[in-house]
């Protein structure tokens, strides 16, 4: 790793086509600032991307990345890190692609404590097929899917997180970029699964959920004296459904990751003959 990196060293040089003021651009430049701050460089960082606009995420950054199936982006980070644990993975994904079609995977991955980050992008709206209610949509958000609204609570995603065992729950929102920057390097640096469900609007298809409600209504919990290593406060915030939070909310110290406590099978971590050996040059060879 090197000490010099930036982080435009990790922007590729392909051009979003995010609709312009989407917060998944506030989401990604997070991203890719906590890597660079946490001394990571393109050449040993791995983005798996699910698939919505979310999963575009990808495409935008410089690294390794591999652009999958929907709702099982989980899966194959599971299997880059304990292939190759020198590895930093990121996974990225939906609401709908981690809590609709991804949540089996989603429960899993928490449980067996893999030591990656998994960074939600949470518009509360499938984005990319235009507009359809998601498993975080208000119980009473209309949309082409649910024109009364979806009629059902909104999926707890930190709850779910809490119950399948997580050691590191936070929540951020795009928008402030320093706070979801500092959360993202945290969730990095934990040794474990660090899941963090960012607050990304959609100014496209979602009039509820903008940037002006979560300015005006998120209370971050370093300004309230939260204490993370307290599972029971971190249990009182996720229940607290009245009010928006942003801040790392639970956070197990004593977390041992997967790998460590299982070992690597070096089988796994075998390169195959040809492979190029760094993403500069996988890039190269692939254009
Ligand atoms: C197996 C499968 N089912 C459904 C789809 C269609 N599909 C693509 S993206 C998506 C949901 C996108 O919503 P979200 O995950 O919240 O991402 P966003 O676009 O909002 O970032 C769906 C249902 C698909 N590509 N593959
Ligand atoms: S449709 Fe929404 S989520 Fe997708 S790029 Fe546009 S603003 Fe972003
Ligand atoms: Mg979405």
């Amino acid at each position: 790793m090197s000490s010099d990196i930036r982080f435009t060293d990790f922007k590729s040089d392909k051009q979003p086509t995010w609709c312009p003021g989407c917060g998944d651009f506030g989401t990604m430049n997070g991203m890719m600032k906590a890597l660079a701050e946490t001394g990571n460089d393109p050449d040993n960082t791995f983005v798996v991307a699910g698939i919505g606009c979310s999963g575009k995420i990808g495409t935008y950054m410089h690294s390794y990345a591999l652009h999958g199936v929907h709702g099982r982006a989980l899966p194959v980070g599971t299997g880059v890190k304990l292939a190759r644990p020198d590895i930093e993975v990121m996974v990225a994904g939906g609401d709908g692609d981690g809590y609709s079609i991804g949540a089996g995977h989603f429960v899993h991955a928490v449980r067996r404590n893999v030591d990656m980050t998994y960074v939600v992008m949470d518009n509360r709206i499938y984005g990319l097929t235009k507009g359809q209610a998601s498993p975080t949509s208000r119980e009473d958000f209309e949309t082409s899917t649910s024109p009364e609204g979806p009629k059902q609570p909104p999926v707890n995603p930190h709850a779910l997180a809490l119950a399948s065992g997580a050691t590191f729950i936070a929540q951020s929102f795009s928008s402030d970029a320093l706070r979801h920057q500092e959360i993202i390097q945290e969730a990095i640096e934990h040794d474990g699964f660090g899941f963090v469900n960012v607050y990304s609007p959609c100014v496209t298809f979602n009039d509820v959920d903008t940037y002006d409600y979560f300015r005006d209504t998120l209370v971050d919990l370093q300004e309230a004296d939260h204490d993370p290593t307290d599972r029971d406060a971190a249990k009182d915030v996720i229940f607290d459904t009245e009010t928006e939070h942003q801040g790392v909310i639970y956070k197990n110290e004593a977390s041992v990751p997967y790998h460590e406590q299982h070992g690597v099978d070096e089988d796994m971590s075998v390169i195959p003959d040809g492979a190029p050996e760094s993403a500069t040059d996988l890039v190269r060879e692939f254009y």
